[in-house]
């Protein structure tokens, strides 16, 4: 089946401002080195690099009452609000490039904004090692890519949670979780107490990568605005060593192209984020290309002649 895509517009964010690991900064070239931007062309999208958004230097501080530069989030995320709210009124499908998971703060409150303004129901694919729920008094780094889904549901600092204007900018129930393997104690208890839908490692084994993604997508109509939260550490280590958190017995190869194929086959996908590629440590931009490949497939590239 051939699908057309609504225009793309990718930007990069480079920043590790989030993290306790430099190196997530150099994400978005990385990622443009990789033909990011020229692979989706050569799908025949109309998809156009609109370049670095900016903020502050990383001043790699120690956590201060619970988070670790946390003025500095607050103004890289504004910049990402901005930049996605821009192209998303533009009528463009924004990727956004990382930098670290703390920046899918600013851009799923501008994408809930979007919705909520369009009366388009938002599902949030947030595709990653960690549930990413953490909040001051639990957090066991003070590092807020660690805590970007709490805050979006409306649990952290009011300059965060309040960012997109409305307070909580999603909710729980907007939310599936894919790859999860790593979960602190204390975020456990809090990922209950909220019902957040997570497919973890164990229910992918037990039931296959189909089945998980069937349930995640349920529900998603005509009417729904599919946002992809990718943060690369969902991936098994072995094929994507290039992150800053690895952890092992992640996503294989196949099961993440099944997740890609299965998104891009809805037609629903409005926005994405492409997070916590660490070029320092990966191995000649293995995991930014396998990244690029993947992202392929969500517009709709399939092995055979599906498409
Ligand atoms: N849950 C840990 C580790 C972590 C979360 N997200 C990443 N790492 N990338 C924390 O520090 O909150
Ligand atoms: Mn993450
Ligand atoms: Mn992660």
């Amino acid at each position: 089946m051939t699908r057309s895509y609504p225009s793309v517009s990718v930007f990069g964010v480079p920043t590790d401002i989030g993290a306790s690991r430099r190196g997530a900064s150099m994400g978005p070239e990385a990622l443009r080195v990789a033909g990011l931007v020229e692979a989706l062309v050569a799908r025949g999208v109309d998809a156009r690099d609109v370049g670095d958004v900016q903020g502050p230097r990383n001043p790699m501080a120690p956590p201060s009452g619970g988070y670790r530069h946390l003025d500095e989030v607050v103004a890289w995320n504004r910049a990402v609000f901005d930049c996605s709210t821009r192209e998303l009124q533009a009528g463009r499908l924004p990727i956004m490039l990382g930098g670290d998971h703390c920046l899918a703060i600013g851009s799923i409150a501008a994408v809930a904004a979007h919705c909520r303004a369009a009366g388009k129901r938002l599902r949030v694919l947030w595709l990653d090692a960690h549930a990413d729920f953490n909040t001051s008094a639990i957090t066991p780094s003070g590092n807020i890519h660690g805590m970007p889904v709490a805050c979006l549901c409306g649990l952290g600092p009011e300059a965060l949670t309040g960012l997109g204007g409305v307070t909580p900018a999603i909710t729980p129930d907007q939310v599936r979780q894919i790859g999860i393997r790593s979960v602190d104690p204390g975020e456990k208890r809090l990922v209950k107490e909220y019902g957040l839908d997570i497919y973890d490692m164990r229910y992918i084994d037990e039931v296959g990568m189909r089945r998980a993604m069937e349930e995640a997508l349920e529900g998603v109509d005509a009417d729904t605005h599919l946002h992809v939260s990718f943060d690369v550490d969902m991936l098994d280590p072995a094929i994507a060593p290039g992150t800053g958190t690895r952890v092992p017995g992640g996503i294989n190869y196949r099961e993440a192209q099944l997740i890609m194929e299965m998104v891009a086959d809805t037609g629903r996908l409005g926005s994405l984020d492409l997070v916590e590629v660490n070029p320092t440590l990966d191995k000649r931009n293995a995991t930014a290309k396998l990244a690029v490949d993947l992202v392929e497939s969500l517009f709709g590239k399939s092995t055979l002649m599906r498409d």
